[in-house]
């Protein structure tokens, strides 16, 4: 194993980590059956009817950057924000290593104008068009009671709302499949063809899933459809996280913020207080830090909603750690050693001979990479290692 040692070009001018490129993601996303080249930031849509919070939520994930104000949802142009993924981890090698800089992993928010009730059972395509480049949805459903807020359905049932937009997703799922199908139906009228064949036979299966009430991100799809249907991005295929937007009176199911009866396939659940997490934000870290212990709670509502996104976009993140920056990198889940490696820089991929790798919990309990060398945890891996969530990686390459 040590023979390897020597033949490491260890030493770049830059250390062996290089990491002051331009990101790049793992080459292919492979969920759901949509494939598509992450290299850029994972995008999550906040959805919901008008009112319910949407955009004080955008607010609070935003720490204030963006526009505030009830009126920012009206405007044509969405809010779009960056923000980072908190992650306790990276704090703490920050704090063992001390580095000139510390880098956390991001996602993207968008904050979708309000979604009405289409009028008779019609889909209103116009209206879901931005959410169609998001890769999850963030459903914003109200909880909380205020009078001085109008309902656009009248009175508060989050069960319901949950259920209406669901139905507007995937009536405009079956919008899409339908035109789809007249044209393929012409097309293979006048010539067969086995691939079109093919997508007809996925396209009557999904519209009769659809017909039967469920949202095709519960439907089971072969590797081949994936392939075949690749360009559509459904609307109900979306991952979607539920977010209940709570009143200050119910802060006691703050204690349970992930407390939910039964999750289906490709979704989760959270609650938030849109209008005490305003207040949190304005407050200074330690009394923040002391009134989230009253509620015996280590994080915000929005920092728990952020780390749910990145968890349901099937993200997961690896850390390089040195002197001048330990960093967060974000790969989707299964992504092997020399995919990972190009998230970094692409030399890195093209010229990679193993990564030397350690996890984070070995590296908590054991103190130094110096022991974990001794012990046999910090460890040698090739190309096709699949990374693990909180693994510590430094790349040996030829480049
Ligand atoms: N009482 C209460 N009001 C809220 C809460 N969250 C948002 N609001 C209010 O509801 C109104 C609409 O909020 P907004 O974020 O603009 O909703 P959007 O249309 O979904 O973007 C605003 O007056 C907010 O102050 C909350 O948790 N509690
Ligand atoms: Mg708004």
């Amino acid at each position: 194993m040590y023979i390897f040692v020597h033949f490491w070009p260890l030493q770049t001018t830059k250390g062996p980590w290089a990491c002051q490129h331009e990101i790049r993601y793992s080459p292919v996303w492979n969920r759901n059956g949509r494939v598509c080249l992450p290299d850029r930031t994972m995008k999550a849509g906040i959805i919901g009817l008008p009112s319910v919070g949407k955009t004080t939520i955008f607010n609070v994930l935003m720490q204030g950057k963006a526009a505030a104000g009830t009126g920012a949802g009206r405007k044509l142009e969405p809010n779009v924000g960056i923000v980072k993924v908190p992650d306790a981890r990276l704090n703490f090698l920050s704090s063992k290593f001390n580095p000139e800089k510390t880098t956390f992993a991001t996602v993207e928010f968008v904050d979708v104008q309000g979604l009405a009730r289409s009028p008779s059972g019609k889909s209103q395509d116009m209206a879901l068009a931005p959410v169609r480049t998001v890769d999850a949805l963030v459903h914003v459903v109200r909880a909380f009671l205020d009078e001085s807020v109008p309902h656009s359905e009248g009175a508060v049932d989050p069960e319901r709302d949950k259920r209406n937009l669901d139905y507007e997703l995937m009536l405009a799922d079956i919008g899409s499949i339908e035109k789809r199908m007249e044209r393929l139906e012409k097309d293979l009228k006048k010539l067969k063809n086995a691939a079109l064949e093919k997508e007809l036979a996925y396209l009557q299966r999904a519209k009769a899933w659809l017909e039967s009430e469920r949202p095709l991100r519960e439907m089971q799809i072969s590797e081949e459809e994936k392939k075949l249907v690749k360009g559509f991005a459904f609307l109900s295929e979306k991952p979607m996280i539920y977010v209940e937007n709570i009143s200050e009176d119910s802060l006691d199911r703050l204690r349970h913020p992930d407390a939910h009866v039964s999750l289906r396939p490709n979704t989760e659940q959270t609650i938030i207080c849109g209008k005490l997490e305003a207040e949190m934000a304005q407050l200074p870290p330690e009394e923040l830090k002391t009134f989230l212990a009253d509620y015996g709670l280590t994080e915000s509502g929005s920092e728990r909603l952020i780390r749910t996104t990145y968890r349901l976009l099937g993200l997961i993140s690896f850390f390089t750690v040195g002197e001048e920056e330990c960093r967060a990198w974000t790969i989707t889940r299964g992504t092997n050693a020399q995919n990972a490696a190009a998230v970094i820089h692409t030399d890195l991929s093209d010229h990679f001979i193993r990564a030397e790798v350690c996890h984070f919990e070995d590296f908590v309990k054991h103190g130094t990479m110096q022991v974990l060398k001794e012990k046999g945890l910090l460890r040698l891996e090739g190309k096709e290692y699949p990374v693990k969530d909180g693994d510590i990686m430094t790349i040996r390459h030829s480049g």
